[in-house]
């Protein structure tokens, strides 16, 4: 599936338009759209020449500038989130989430691994959405949220602290995938998609797929309490989901509507389904005590499927074709797009008639499609501009195109309007895309964001691994051009963009922060005041070290534990300036961490070798940085 490489497909000298580009309407291209009513609105050389020109914005940001945007990355399987700024695409910090941070201590902390809970066992996640909490449809600022497919999680990332806060397993689920906000009036729920089908109860006496009782999970959490708050039995499995701007309702897509357990039984139906989810309907059935429970867990449980061809009250099943992946509600409210993935197609499911949809008022839940424009082979993910026109990536094309939503639905309705604008080939094999605020009510049309899953010949060789390759293109004028190449380490699947007045981050921590508040009140029941004192607490076996650290030097330079003491080290930075974060490490012991100003962080370990050992502050704070060091001397038991 992935191309070979071919001169024609190198975009055009000084324009960032592909040959494709150009001819719009090429061979290739028509066979793909021309059942669509496609004519032949294929612009002059001249007219794409001076197009690109005018939508060339200046995107270098120079040393000392900041950007405009700020963007959170998924890390894919490596677990972690990115931050990044956009237009300039510089890499401005990493959070980690699922992995294990060797700088920051993320997994060996007490706060971090309380933080995890009970997964904190796992080493690895695999982190796809990661998504800003809203209120009334627009970035609030307050929180990320994002996925693990690998060990069944959803994080919650404070935007104030650029950490992760909150992680919980999901029950009764393998996989969850698809995740999204709620958009209004606020993001009182996170949803998220259990990808696959399992048996229930999954005690190992039923393998059979088909059996009735094997399915799968849509979750609806509450974002402030992270906790489930109920989930909805579906037909069918999970794949990407989106909610929109009225509250009432979220949608799903389903590829394995076969329940199939291999490819060719996956790809058996000419079409799947979008499965529409009714949040108010099943609240109130929730509200009513109205559902069940699966086996240890006692989260309220509704079952969503059909029964004997009758809908249940919470889900309606529209019929798409085939295989579909990504699910993105468009930013004027009007549409929930389903990308066909293996069909050409993308279906626009018209949102104002799902109300008449679960009032059973359609004759055929396929009357909710407005439109089913052809775009290219195989796409996967669409996004929008704020004004009118839709984003969609081609993954067997290696190409965007952009198409006109109105457009698109005057042809489906038998006009002749050619509602494609413009095919941009990418490098190569695009996944998602993500323009500027398009999740919200704000899109507002100024980059976009192509995250390649191949980059091939576009950066020096590394060896048999590639890097990912994330493009920005500028959408602000009526062409889309190519301004940046953007190597990224697996692997991105998603990213989203705000503006930068919508994330203010603290410069310090406060005192007592939650984040740590487990470790001051632990110090506090040990008479310690972590602002001010340097005490060590013996509790039989178990030794607490409570120490300041000021620039550069740590308020306890020496202590004596016994061979086989378990020991807890307490830091707190006491330092009040900007950007003097101190580290903690443990020589031979695997311990680090990172204290910034005003954080107290906490290690636990045990001191199984007598002996001397040094510990060092790991960041590189003060002239007298490599100064700042003690010892733990370890007496034999
Ligand atoms: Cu990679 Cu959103 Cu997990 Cu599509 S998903 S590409
Ligand atoms: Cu403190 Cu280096
Ligand atoms: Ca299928």
């Amino acid at each position: 599936m992935t191309h070979e490489k071919d001169p024609q497909q190198k975009p055009v000298e000084n324009t960032g338009l592909s040959r494709r580009g150009f001819l719009g309407a090429s061979a290739a291209g028509a066979a793909l759209v021309g059942t669509a009513g496609i004519g032949s609105a294929v612009m002059s050389r001249e007219s794409w020449a001076a197009a690109v020109k005018n939508a060339q914005q200046n995107y270098h940001v120079a040393p000392g500038e900041l950007d405009e945007y700020i963007g959170f990355w998924s890390g894919g399987h490596q677990g972690e989130v990115r931050v990044l700024g956009i237009p300039s695409m510089r890499e401005l910090m990493r959070i980690p989430v699922f992995n294990i941070d060797s700088a920051t201590g993320w997994g060996i902390t007490n706060e971090s691994k309380a933080i995890m809970g009970d997964s904190a066992k796992f080493l690895n996640g695999d982190c796809h959405h990661p998504h800003i909490s809203m209120t009334d449809g627009r970035y609030d600022g307050k929180y990320i949220f994002i996925n693990d497919k690998a060990n069944t999680r959803v994080a919650r990332i404070r935007l104030d602290i650029m950490k992760c806060d909150k992680m919980i397993t999901i029950p009764n689920c393998q996989a969850i995938h698809g995740l999204r906000l709620q958009k209004v009036p606020y993001t009182k729920y996170v949803f998220a998609n259990a990808e696959f089908i399992i048996p229930h109860p999954n005690d190992g006496k039923l393998f059979d797929l088909q059996d009735d009782n094997c399915y799968t999970l849509y979750n609806i959490i509450d974002a402030e309490a992270m906790e489930v708050a109920f989930q909805i039995i579906v037909d069918g499995n999970l794949d990407n989901t989106d909610a929109d701007y009225t509250g009432r309702f979220a949608a799903a897509t389903c590829y394995n509507s076969e329940k199939a357990t291999d490819l060719g039984g996956m790809m058996r139906n000419e079409r799947d389904w979008v499965v529409v989810f009714d949040i108010e309907a099943a609240e109130k059935a929730v509200k009513a005590k109205k559902f069940t429970t699966l086996g240890n867990s006692k989260v309220p449980v509704l079952d969503g499927r059909k029964r004997n061809g009758k809908d249940s009250p919470f889900t309606r099943y529209i019929p798409v074709p085939k295989n579909p992946h990504g699910l993105n509600t468009s930013s004027d409210g009007k549409y929930f797009i389903a990308n066909g993935k293996l069909s050409p197609t993308v279906s626009m499911i018209e949102i104002a008639k799902l109300p008449d949809l679960f009032a059973n008022k359609l004759k055929d839940p396929r009357d909710t499609i407005a439109a089913e424009p052809e775009l290219g082979l195989g796409p996967l993910h669409t996004t929008f501009d704020g004004r009118g026109n839709a984003y969609t990536t081609l993954f067997i094309d290696s190409q965007v195109v952009k198409w006109n939503m109105a457009d698109a639905v005057r042809a489906y309705n038998g006009e002749k309007v050619n509602y494609i604008r413009q095919k941009l080939d990418v490098h190569y094999q695009p996944g998602h895309l993500h323009a500027s605020l398009c999740e919200t009510r704000d899109a507002d049309g100024k980059w976009l964001i192509a995250l390649c899953k191949f980059s091939k010949d576009r950066f020096l060789p590394v060896g048999p691994l590639h890097p990912e390759n994330d493009q920005l293109i500028d959408i602000s004028g009526d062409v889309m051009k190519l301004v940046h190449d953007g190597p990224t380490y697996a692997e991105p699947h998603d990213c989203i963009l705000a503006h930068r007045s919508q994330v203010k981050p603290k410069k310090i921590w406060s005192r007592n922060d939650p984040f740590f508040a487990g470790t001051t009140a632990m110090a506090k029941k040990d008479g310690v005041d972590v602002y001010s004192d340097n005490k060590i607490i013996r509790d039989g076996n178990k030794v607490r070290v409570y120490m300041t650290s000021v620039a550069p030097s740590f308020g306890i330079t020496e202590f004596k534990v016994k061979q086989g003491d378990e020991v807890t080290v307490v830091v707190t930075n006491l330092d009040q300036i900007e950007d003097v974060s101190h580290g903690f490490v443990m020589v031979n012991h695997g311990v680090s961490m990172e204290i910034s100003p005003q954080q107290t962080a906490s290690v636990t370990f045990v001191a199984n070798d007598p002996g001397l050992h040094w510990y060092y502050c790991s960041w590189f704070c003060h002239a007298l940085h490599m100064e700042m060091v003690g010892r733990m001397l370890v007496e034999p038991a």
